[in-house]
C-alpha cells in the first residue's frame, strides 16, 4: 500500500458531511491519505503529537476543518513545517464566518492556507494538495489538467432560459 501523503484531519465528527468533500476528491486522484478527528479542545494533546509526527510519517499536507472557535488549523501548523490547508466549517449560529475569520487571521510566521467556508472549501483544499503533488508527479497533473478542461467543457456547453 502507499504511504499515506495527506493527512485530512476535523475538530469533530460534525464535521464529516463537510470534510467528507475533501476526502472524495483525494480518492478520485488516487491520493493515499487518512481521515480523523483530532479536536483542539477536547484532545490538544492527540493533536499536538499528530503534527508533530507529520513529516516523520511523510505527510506533504495536512487538510484541517473546524468550525466555531477554529482553532485546529493554525494550532497544528504552529506544531508543524508540514503545509496547513484550513477548512472553515459551518457552524450553528454564525454560519461559518466565526471559523473563517479564526482560521484565516493567522499571526505573521505561522501560515494557514485558508479555504472557501463549507464543502467548496473542503474540495478546494484537496484540489490545492493534488497541485502541490503534480508538481513533482506529471502523470498526476495530467489527470489534474483533464479535470480543469473537463469543467471548461461542461461550462462552454452551459445554456440560459429564456427571460421570464
Ligand atoms: C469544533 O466545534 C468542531 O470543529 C465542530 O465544527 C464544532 C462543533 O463540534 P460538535 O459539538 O458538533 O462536536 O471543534
Amino acid at each position: 500500500m502507499n504511504p499515506i501523503q495527506i493527512g485530512v484531519v476535523m475538530g469533530s465528527s460534525s464535521d464529516w458531511d463537510t470534510m467528507q468533500h475533501a476526502a472524495a476528491i483525494l480518492q478520485q486522484f488516487g491520493i493515499a491519505h487518512e481521515a480523523r478527528v483530532v479536536s483542539a479542545h477536547r484532545m490538544p494533546d492527540d493533536m499536538f503529537r499528530y503534527a508533530e509526527a507529520a513529516a516523520g510519517r511523510g505527510l506533504k499536507a495536512i487538510i484541517a476543518g473546524a468550525g466555531g472557535a477554529a482553532h485546529l488549523p493554525g494550532m497544528i501548523a504552529a506544531k508543524t513545517c508540514v503545509p496547513v490547508l484550513g477548512v472553515p466549517v459551518a457552524s450553528k449560529h454564525l454560519s461559518g464566518v466565526d471559523s473563517l475569520h479564526s482560521i484565516v487571521q493567522m499571526p505573521k510566521g505561522v501560515p494557514v492556507a485558508t479555504f472557501a467556508i463549507g464543502a467548496a472549501g473542503a474540495a478546494n483544499a484537496a484540489l490545492f494538495a493534488v497541485a502541490l503533488l503534480a508538481n513533482n508527479d506529471p502523470a498526476l497533473r495530467e489527470r489534474l489538467e483533464a479535470f480543469r478542461a473537463e469543467q471548461t467543457a461542461a461550462a462552454r456547453a452551459m445554456t440560459l432560459p429564456p427571460v421570464a
